[in-house]
């Protein structure tokens, strides 16, 4: 067309889901309804944390969370804007949180609540006093047909290979979205003038080996020795050439990073932390979820992320993800008598 329009038609997410959804036969415009909830909710997040300098909103609410963490005033706030724009939808039964230390019911008497959204708020949040990027992160699971509505443990704790989607909100140079129903992931770039998600990264594919790997290094000396082992591999050039270190300590950047330039990021057990940092639920199934449906793995060391059956929605895992190559090695290392795949 003439004039100085678009070079190329521009798609927004909800465009992007419904279309996604064709493939699906069954699955109905609900799905796109509760998706866009959560990318209301990330706008309004992105608009708090782009002025959190200006508003007064820096510094701790004073309070101490479920993970015994001062809330930092933005924690509370985007927790609240994902609960209240999610519970205006009605196919969701259960919303669970990092910030609750129980998941809320919602929409119980509707025979529609088939969906229970499972978040972290603001991951990173310590980050946010020094301009360093946060991110939200959600994943989704549908009722089991054998679990009653009043059932909420075995409807919330379900592995993540039962996640029907799952993806993570970037609040960087960019906001970025990205996400997955399990046929592609892709990426949307938040488009300030238009307020829109812009489809900016069409079925992300991880690459097979990146260049970087991203662990936390001070408490290498608490690390098992076979993650060490693994770490000095990666630097000696033994996967072809010496790695770089990129560390930003906001678990959802790391990733990020990861997803589209390969690597590997880690969060080995320690000492202090034998089950590792990160929790399964909220952060370590989302990232595992995108990561395997990009071309990658993820792993606690020794299982798939994706197959651990959770005990409580709190529960921390150790968590290593990344490309191909890096994770072949990482089996090799950890499983040093295993046949190779
Ligand atoms: P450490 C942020 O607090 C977080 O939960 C993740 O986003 C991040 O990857 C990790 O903790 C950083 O932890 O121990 O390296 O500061």
């Amino acid at each position: 067309t003439p004039g100085n329009g678009p070079d190329r038609p521009i798609q927004t997410v909800q465009q992007h889901i419904l279309q996604d959804q064709r493939k699906f036969p069954g699955a109905s415009g609900e799905f796109s309804w509760l998706l866009s909830g959560i990318t209301l909710a990330t706008k309004m997040i992105q608009a708090k944390v782009r002025r959190a300098g200006l508003t007064d909103i820096l510094g701790s609410e004073g309070e101490v969370n479920v993970q015994g963490e001062v809330q930092q005033k933005l924690d509370v706030y985007a927790n609240e804007v994902l609960l209240h724009c999610l519970s205006l939808r009605e196919s969701i039964g259960i919303l669970a949180s990092e910030e609750n230390e129980r998941p809320l019911t919602v929409h119980y008497e509707s025979p529609n609540a088939r969906y229970a959204v499972i978040f972290d708020p603001l991951d990173g949040s310590s980050n946010i006093d020094v301009n360093v990027s946060v991110g939200t992160t959600f994943s989704i699971v549908r009722r089991p047909a054998d679990v009653e509505i009043s059932d909420v443990g075995n409807w919330v704790l379900q592995p993540g290979n039962r996640q029907i989607a799952a993806g993570y909100v970037v609040y960087g140079s960019s906001t970025i979205l990205v996400y997955s129903i399990g046929s592609g992931v892709h990426g949307f770039t938040l488009d300030p003038a238009v307020g829109a998600f812009v489809l900016s990264h069409e079925n992300i594919r991880m690459p097979e080996q990146g260049k970087y790997y991203s662990v936390n290094e001070a408490y290498r000396d608490d690390f098992p020795p076979e993650y060490n082992t693994y770490l000095d591999k990666l630097r000696s050039g033994a996967l072809g050439h010496p790695y770089a270190s990129r560390y930003i300590g906001s678990m959802v950047a790391d990733f990020h990073r990861t997803l589209l330039k390969g690597g590997v990021f880690l969060y080995p057990p320690t000492m202090s932390n034998p089950s590792g940092k990160l929790r399964l639920l909220y952060e370590a199934n989302p990232i595992a979820y995108i990561a395997e449906n990009a071309g990658g793995a993820a792993t606690d060391g020794s299982r798939r992320i994706l197959d651990i059956h959770p005990e409580n929605i709190h529960q921390r895992t150790p968590l290593v993800v990344g490309s191909r190559a890096e994770m072949t090695e990482f089996r090799k290392c950890v499983n040093p008598d295993e046949a190779p795949k």
